[in-house]
């Protein structure tokens, strides 16, 4: 039995999308996560200085989206042909350009950044939310399944969904994206993640 450990902070972040996989697949893993007064001592040791990273039967593994096509392909969670598969990777990689516009304003808003956060908000935040959300909500129409990609659940529903999920909670405006939000509460509810869900332990980003 191949062993899983997953190494990252105590939060969501870039390791929830790993968890989740891994609880849809009911697949067991070490859950570690590492303290603020950890991480330097343990920075070095790690494959590119951040977390996460997973170790395979010891192998280690980094990069979040790198980790997440990896367990997809052993999970089935990557579309049903090369096709599909290509179009979560296209999303996956736009999600990532999105987190990097958006970044200022989730840095100051964590206390990690400098700025105004409302400026941030106003001037950097929104215009990236709306663009790749319009982009989300055009792949949601042209699926017609309910799922971003195909007919059946992928890894970057897990995570589109986690992250519409958050930004609710923060209060951010869904309303023209209500299609966005059936999509996280739909993804939510199934019940191998809604039992992760509920269970995981409770972090506030
Ligand atoms: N592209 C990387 C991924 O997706 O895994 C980014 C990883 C990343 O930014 N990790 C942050 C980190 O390790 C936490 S979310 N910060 C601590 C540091 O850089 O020392």
């Amino acid at each position: 039995m191949v062993a899983y450990k997953l190494t990252y902070f105590n939060g969501r972040g870039a390791g929830e999308v790993i968890r989740q996989i891994f609880a849809h697949a009911g697949q067991d893993f070490e859950d570690v996560r590492v303290t603020m007064e950890q991480w330097p001592e343990l920075k070095a040791g790690t494959p590119f200085g951040q977390l996460p990273y997973l170790e395979v039967d010891g192998k280690p593994l980094a990069q979040s989206h790198a980790i997440a096509r990896y367990l997809a392909r052993e999970f089935k969670l990557n579309g049903q042909c090369p096709w599909e598969e290509a179009q979560v990777n296209a999303l996956a990689d736009q999600f990532k350009d999105y987190s990097s516009e958006a970044k200022p304003y989730f840095y100051a808003k964590m206390g990690f950044g400098p700025g105004d956060v409302e400026t941030l908000k106003k001037d950097v935040f929104l215009p990236a939310f709306e663009k790749f959300f319009t982009f989300l909500s055009n792949f949601l129409k042209a699926s017609g399944s309910g799922f971003l990609v195909g007919k059946s659940l992928t890894w970057i529903d897990l995570a589109v969904a986690q992250h519409s999920a958050d930004l609710i909670a923060q209060g951010i405006d869904f309303s023209k994206f209500q299609d966005l939000k059936a999509h996280s509460e739909k993804i939510q509810a199934i019940p191998q993640i809604k039992k992760w869900i509920d269970s995981r332990p409770e972090t506030p980003f």
